[in-house]
């Protein structure tokens, strides 16, 4: 094998072998006074400089990468000293470094640690779906809105930029969020929203993405029927001379059996539009993920009946009502 490039002479020792010749790990790269002097700095930032995620915690510096370009924001001082640095090392071939992010992870956090798609089958019982679905439809007529797909109903209150303001949920689905809540799912909050929506045979929804006025947590509760939970990728901006189909976009799916508990988060949820294709029955194929804990058979065709699902997550920006109503 050829001799791998070294970006500084001073390197050649560190690369390490068993990886590919682009990998170069330095101890003691930074002193004890400094290190303790980086992490005071990160520790000095203000709180909105940080970005709670599952499983860590970020601050990002530089500005946002974006497919446009970034609008470039300066990087302080304790940073610069350090990215000029590594960039004299000639890490980035003769450019400068301008962009850093800052992850914290505490103990059994990661970035790879919590799976960013949990499929629970059974989550309920029987009897508790039929609960559930009893509830569902004893709901007042006018709780229903009409799609084109689709109707659901909106518990907890409209999110909204400017907060949503906070309906209690009734207790019949107050019991669910909670115990989903309680394993985790919304990083120590509770859930506060939950859409319920109805699809018929041949109904569904388009590729989309839920959008930031959640925490990048979705969890749902299927009722009634199965169905396939389409993920795509999204239009990439930077690539203009193939056309980007739906089917060349679409990347995999999920079974979502009655009775079971989807949970997605990060990538799954910021990245990548899910959607539910308008068809009567299912075929499953190798691009069916989750086959094995769902039960099915590649090949296999399930034909649809209705189905309900409760979308329960949690909206971070919440006003509440009596609040607004003493401010008047
Ligand atoms: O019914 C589902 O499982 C998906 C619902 C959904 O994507 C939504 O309401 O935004």
């Amino acid at each position: 094998m050829a001799k791998p490039e070294v970006i500084s002479e001073e390197f050649e020792g560190y690369i390490v072998k068993d990886a590919p010749p682009t990998v170069y790990y330095i101890p003691d790269f930074i002193t004890e006074a400094e290190e303790e002097y980086l992490l005071q700095q990160v520790y000095k930032a203000p709180k909105p400089k940080w970005t709670q995620l599952s499983g860590r915690r970020l601050q990002n510096w530089g500005g946002l990468p974006h497919p446009k370009g970034m609008i470039a924001e300066k990087l302080p001082d304790w940073l610069l000293s350090y990215t000029d640095k590594i960039s004299g090392l000639g890490a980035f071939a003769g450019k400068s470094a301008n962009h850093v992010l800052v992850n914290e992870y505490r103990p059994e956090e990661g970035i790879m640690a919590p799976p960013t798609v949990y499929y629970i089958p059974d989550f309920i019982t029987e009897a508790e779906e039929e609960y559930l679905l009893q509830q569902v439809y004893k709901a007042p007529k006018p709780k229903w809105t009409q799609l084109s797909g689709r109707r659901l109903q909106n518990w907890g209150g409209l999110p909204h930029p400017k907060g949503m303001i906070a309906e209690k949920l009734p207790d019949w689905l107050l019991s669910y969020t909670d115990k989903i809540s309680g394993l985790g799912a919304f990083a120590g909050k509770s859930a506060n929203h939950v859409l319920v929506n109805e699809y018929r045979p041949e109904e569904g929804i388009m590729p989309h993405e839920d959008g930031p006025l959640y925490h990048p947590t979705v969890t749902t509760i299927t009722l009634g029927s199965h169905t396939l939970l389409d993920f795509y990728r999204p239009v990439d901006q930077t690539q203009t001379e193939v056309p980007q189909t739906e089917e060349s976009r679409y990347v995999l799916s999920l079974l979502l059996r009655r009775r079971s508990l989807l949970i997605l988060q990060d990538e799954m949820y910021t990245r990548y539009l899910h959607g539910i294709s308008s068809v009567a029955m299912d075929t499953l194929t190798e691009r069916v993920v989750n086959l094995s804990v769902a039960g099915g058979q590649v090949g296999e065709t399930l034909p649809r009946g209705t189905r309900v699902s409760l979308t329960i997550r949690h909206v971070p920006k919440v006003c509440r009502a009596n609040l607004l109503l003493a401010r008047k």
